[in-house]
């Protein structure tokens, strides 16, 4: 008898156990950090994981696209100056501005995110066939030692790829800018009633683009 109300309790604490096991669970195993080198669905999309930065992209041209390795996330001395961002209710939209380099190294910018986009890809603009269509930047945009580099309509530009709220006139859109080292400038840039900056975009499904272009 005594036996058996023993077992009885270690059940009931293996139970209480298992409820406080539940209870802390998702905090612990929050979300599985991408495997650096395997594949990604959308070039341009970034992940934290805990501030650890996972950037999708391909490699090279035409190739499918996969996850960067970690990347531990720090404050970046990059600045932006008159950044602006093209209104639109949804679909896609484009920013630009001045993206200034304080330091005496060069530095590689590999990705941006918005809250006002799915995800978001640096693109430039060439000729193809005879008119103006963008596309992904290969290896992103290289901001010179103590110099800048000027995105700009016809030009470079930082891609919302999906807008999940209005970028509105007058409003200051959130953007984070990503270097290849982990560094990340939080910003806004001003929503700006804006005509042209109407290239099509040769493709829209991740790296397809550049691969139709092969
Ligand atoms: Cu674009």
């Amino acid at each position: 008898m005594k036996h058996v109300l023993r077992s009885t309790l270690a059940v009931a604490s293996a139970a209480a156990a298992l409820l406080a096991g539940a209870v802390i669970a998702p905090a612990v195993s929050a979300h599985e950090p991408p495997k650096p080198g395997s594949s990604c669905a959308m070039s341009g999309m970034v992940e934290d994981n805990h501030g650890t930065l996972y950037v999708c992209a391909s490699r090279k041209a035409g190739a499918m696209p996969t996850w960067s390795k970690g990347l531990p996330a720090s404050r970046s001395p990059l600045t932006i100056a008159d950044g602006w961002a093209k209104a639109a209710d949804k679909g896609m939209s484009a920013g630009f501005g001045m993206i200034k380099n304080p330091t005496d190294k060069p530095i590689r910018v590999i990705g941006v995110t918005s809250p006002n986009s799915t995800f978001m890809q640096l693109h430039e603009v060439v000729m193809k066939d005879g008119s103006m269509v963008m596309q992904q930047k290969q290896g992103g945009f290289v901001i010179p030692a103590k110099g800048m580099t000027e995105l700009k309509p016809g030009g470079n530009h930082l891609m919302f790829m999906k807008l999940t709220k209005p970028i509105t006139a007058g409003a200051m859109i959130p953007i984070t800018l990503i270097t290849a080292d982990g560094g990340q400038l939080k910003t806004t840039i001003l929503g700006k009633v804006y005509s042209g900056a109407n290239e099509t975009y040769d493709g829209g499904m991740g790296d397809m683009n550049s691969m139709s272009g092969m």
